[in-house]
């Protein structure tokens, strides 16, 4: 049958059936596939440092943009869900390219918007991914809410470089002002890495400082640590503060070497380091923080038994973070 409609030379054909959905997959794929791509890949020519910039609606992300860039390149109105989908806006500032990602705000959950809502996390969850540095856009005159919260977790999940803007500070008073610098504070004390920066997207008011955070935080996260300077820092660490006795025995950090980067991950080979705790971790990634200046991103820690380098592979990471970002929900909620 196909190949009777092939001799009538129309080029490629697909046999389907819309009734049993057969063949409806490929025959798709094939008719998207001539479409360009909406997103830009990752090819190894694209050297610009990915931002997404993400918020609930009408936090001003899409004002936040045209300042950067500095034209008007996307919408903006003051109504909530006036960007749609994400944008990809590659642009160049002082010698350094960067592609800016406007996304849809992160809507409330409710019945009725559900679909919407699904949809705007979906995306906002892409534009994490995608992005080398996420700009998280507060609002100043709501401080942060649990859908902030609920959004930062997401940020911190992804392991994402994270820089915090306030908007709106320009609505504000001196006492109005220092309020939210005391909530906040108090908020964000889980996310001791992150800058925060307090802005007026309307009137640009501390909007070129964010590209500085922007590009520390983006070094900070690819940056290759040599191995010797690491253990030097390491070693005065234990010094400084040794690790805890378990059963009579002191837990032995030996040799530290990095694992990984974006975020940079440091895996430390010893005794018993399995029975460390949350405080001397802190303690350690505080220390790394500090001694190679790593602004902006989180860090990873990863412990392996001398003993048997293959037992308790894990990667403490993810755990971590997903432990942090319940720390920071019950504080939100805590506080509110
Ligand atoms: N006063 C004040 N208003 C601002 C500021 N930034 C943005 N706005 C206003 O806030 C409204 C929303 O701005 P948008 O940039 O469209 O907000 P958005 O976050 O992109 O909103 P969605 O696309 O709907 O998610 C507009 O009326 C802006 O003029 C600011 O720094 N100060
Ligand atoms: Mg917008």
């Amino acid at each position: 049958m196909s190949a009777e409609f092939h001799r009538l030379g129309f080029g490629e054909i697909h046999a389907i059936s819309a009734a049993h959905r057969r063949g409806i997959d490929t025959l798709m794929e094939k008719v998207l596939s001539a479409f360009p791509k909406m997103q830009p890949d990752n090819s190894p020519d694209d050297t610009s440092i990915k931002v997404a910039i993400i918020g609930r609606p009408n936090v001003g992300k899409s004002t936040l943009v045209n300042r950067m860039l500095g034209y008007e390149r996307v919408i903006t109105y003051d109504q909530p869900g006036t960007t749609r989908d994400s944008i990809f806006i590659p642009f160049e500032r002082e010698g350094q390219l960067y592609t800016l990602i406007d996304t849809a705000g992160v809507r409330r959950r409710t019945k009725v918007y559900e679909t919407i809502e699904k949809f705007s996390v979906i995306k906002a969850l892409q534009a994490i991914e995608a992005a080398h540095v996420v700009i998280m856009l507060l609002d100043a005159r709501e401080g942060m809410t649990d859908q902030d919260a609920n959004l930062l977790g997401n940020v911190l999940d992804a392991g994402r470089a994270l820089v915090i803007a306030v908007n709106k500070w320009d609505g504000l008073d001196q006492s109005q002002r220092e309020q939210v610098r005391y909530n906040l504070s108090r908020k964000l004390h889980f996310i001791d890495f992150a800058k925060i920066h307090y802005i007026s997207a309307l009137h640009g008011s501390g909007v070129g400082n964010l590209f500085g955070s922007v590009k520390a935080a983006w070094y900070a996260a690819h940056r290759q640590i040599k191995t010797p300077r690491l253990n030097q820092i390491l070693q005065d660490a234990v010094m400084a503060h040794p690790p805890p006795l378990i059963r009579g025995r002191r837990v032995k950090l030996r040799y530290v070497h990095q694992g990984g980067h974006n975020p940079p991950l440091f895996v430390i080979h010893g005794n018993q380091v399995n029975s460390l705790r949350g405080a001397y971790k802190r303690y350690l990634i505080n220390t790394f923080r500090e001694a190679f200046a790593l602004e902006g991103t989180p860090i990873g820690l990863e412990f392996k038994q001398s003993e048997n380098p293959y037992e308790g592979r894990k990667n403490t990471l993810t755990p971590r973070q997903r432990k942090k970002r319940q720390r920071l929900m019950q504080h939100v909620k805590k506080k509110k």
